[in-house]
């Protein structure tokens, strides 16, 4: 496969290398900034009472092991930001831009994000997205510097699965058959962010969902 082409890891799953402009990463970075300031602070979630290295702000519903509350009853009680429309409508784009038909494009409507700050030791390991009650497609953005994500399967968290490099800009939807599959982020690598992506160091990821 060249550099920079998409990839399909699984049925209804589309990587699509350089999606978002450096402009677009850029203001996202910015957006990311105020909504780690709060009214919820940016933290890290705990999850069997130990702290996740990836620290995480949420847009529309609060996400907690494993569920999720309008307010953030795990960190100061608050209700978290609403979710923004241009998300919705980006959203949008991203699925019709992935494969997914205009009517299934026009029917997706994500209420929540979980944007996740990761620095160069931060890793994710290998889960399902199963707290939201709708199997509606997953829209994933990344920015800043690189990370090794593997992709896997529905039935088990282990083989097979497909590494993948995602960078700066980068789309990953899955949905339909592969919407419940195992997933996670194995290294980042520093150093890797482009200049004006907005992010010096670390990675953000910003999933869209729809509880
Ligand atoms: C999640 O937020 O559930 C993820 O798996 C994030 C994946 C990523 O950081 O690319």
């Amino acid at each position: 496969m060249e550099p920079g082409e998409r990839s399909r890891p699984g049925p209804g799953a589309v990587h699509i290398p350089g999606w978002l402009t450096l402009e677009q990463q850029s203001w996202i970075v910015g957006q990311f900034r105020q909504w780690s300031t709060g009214p919820v602070p940016i933290r890290a979630a705990k999850v069997r009472g130990h702290e996740m290295s990836v620290r995480t702000v949420c847009l529309g519903w609060h996400w907690q092991p494993y569920k999720y509350t309008r307010e953030a009853t795990d960190v100061n009680g608050a209700r978290v930001l609403p979710f923004p429309d241009w998300m919705v409508r980006l959203g949008r784009r991203a699925l019709r831009e992935s494969g997914y038909t205009d009517a299934e494009a026009a029917a997706y409507t994500p209420d929540t994000a979980l944007a996740n700050y990761y620095d160069e030791n931060a890793r994710m390991g290998m889960h399902q997205d199963k707290d939201e009650r709708s199997l509606a497609p997953i829209v994933s953005l990344s920015i800043g510097d690189e990370c090794t994500f593997r992709f896997g399967n529905t039935e088990n968290r282990n083989k097979p699965y497909t590494d993948l490099r995602l960078r700066s800009g980068d789309l990953f939807v899955f949905g339909s058959a592969s919407r419940l599959a195992y997933h996670g982020v194995t290294r980042v690598h520093p150093l890797t962010a482009p200049n004006g992506c907005g992010l010096g160091t670390g990675r953000i990821n910003i999933t869209m969902r729809m509880t």
